[in-house]
């Protein structure tokens, strides 16, 4: 018999709950959509959700292109990423961020003429990166003047402002009666938080900052400059850091696992293991067996940036980009904003609730 779209029983992975499930018929149909009606002698009883029944097709449909389809979608509009990086002047926030994405995308500075600013200052560049017809908009934020004067108390607060900013500017988008087809989107996806290489714990400033970031945006903490410390002393670092962040409950990157939509267990906590990432940053390529590699030379030998045994800046890099961008994109709309939105929501309601009964 000709295989049809009634009889698609051949190759038809039938789960236990679905059992009963007859040939042919409007059953198979409804099936599909995952709930089923229990037909008991011809007579409908209540609906159950029950498993969706997982088919195979019976020949080619074409559900594989989806992820072309996605694909070219996101070729041509390209991807959005926001990064913000927060710590001390010097210490290698944009010499990361230049050796990260391989180019000059951090902020340029006439040293002669830089002066610490008196305030925490933000300061926010865009770039447009192509690799391989992918277009990537990376906007990176920096925050000059952070943690440089005598008094830095509340030197956060202008960076939480901002970061508030940008979800209001989305939420109002989002509320506007005539919608743009896309929202532009500036919400900040990740904070790189440069933990000075000091080896002794974290600075009470840093502690106070972090708690204020982590509860606004995914808050990755970084030990800058990291080939200033021996080995034994920057795992010895790394464990003190790992207590503090623990004993102030903060709370990194990659910890929201049951409200993320997708998420390998296995590998966040991996990085979560490997938090806070102890990284050299470099733009300068030294030869090394007949390749240039991304390193800093000093008079005893050279610090390979992207060489694993040497720091652990390939370990951040491979989760920023490779593995974790979409993800960080994802937990910032889903957790971050959403939570900022319900909060605008709800003190808007409050409002409207007490002006309607002061009428
Ligand atoms: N030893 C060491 N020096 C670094 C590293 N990254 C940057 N530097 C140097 O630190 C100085 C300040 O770097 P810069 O990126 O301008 O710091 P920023 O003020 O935080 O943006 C420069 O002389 C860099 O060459 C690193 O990983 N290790
Ligand atoms: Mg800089």
């Amino acid at each position: 018999m000709a295989q049809t779209l009634s009889s698609p029983t051949k190759n038809l992975l039938i789960l236990p709950t679905v059992e009963k499930l007859e040939e042919g018929s409007a059953k198979e149909t409804k099936s599909l959509t995952g709930y089923l009606n229990d037909n008991v002698n011809g007579m409908e009883t209540e609906t159950k959700p029950q498993f969706p029944v997982i088919l195979e097709t019976n020949g080619y449909v074409g559900i594989d292109t989806i992820q072309e389809q996605i694909r070219k979608r996101v070729v041509k509009q390209g991807y959005q990423f926001n990064i913000l990086v927060v710590g001390a002047s010097g210490l290698g926030k944009s010499t990361l961020i230049d050796t990260l994405f391989r180019s000059e995308v951090s902020r340029k500075i006439d040293n002669d003429e830089y002066k610490v600013p008196v305030t925490t200052q933000i300061n926010t560049v865009g770039h447009v990166i192509e690799e391989k017809g992918m277009t990537l908009r990376l906007t990176i934020t920096d925050t000059p003047g952070f943690g440089d004067n005598v008094n830095n108390d509340k030197c956060w607060i202008p960076i939480v402002e901002y970061i508030e900013a940008q979800y209001e500017k989305y939420l109002i988008e989002e509320q506007c009666i005539i919608r743009k087809k896309i929202i532009p989107d500036s919400r900040i996806h990740c904070c790189l938080y440069f933990i000075a290489p000091t080896g002794h714990s974290v600075k009470e400033l840093d502690l106070q900052v972090m708690k204020h970031l982590d509860k606004c945006v995914n808050l990755i903490p970084i030990i800058a400059k990291a080939d200033t410390l021996t080995l034994e002393e920057r795992v010895s670092f790394k464990r003190r850091i790992k207590k503090d962040l623990a004993k102030h409950g903060i709370v990194v990157y990659s910890t929201h696992d049951g409200e993320r939509e997708f998420n390998d267990a296995e590998l966040d906590k991996k990085i979560r293991d490997m938090m806070p990432f102890a990284v050299v940053g470099s733009r300068n390529q030294y030869p090394l067996n007949n390749r240039n590699v991304l390193g800093r030379r000093t008079q005893w030998g050279l610090v390979e940036v992207e060489n694993r045994s040497h720091c652990e800046f390939a370990d951040l890099r491979d989760m920023l980009i490779r593995t974790h961008m979409h993800d960080l994109v994802q937990v910032t709309s889903s957790i971050f904003y959403e939570k900022f939105r319900l909060e605008q929501l709800s003190q808007t309601n409050g409002q409207s609730k007490v002006d309607e009964s002061s009428l």
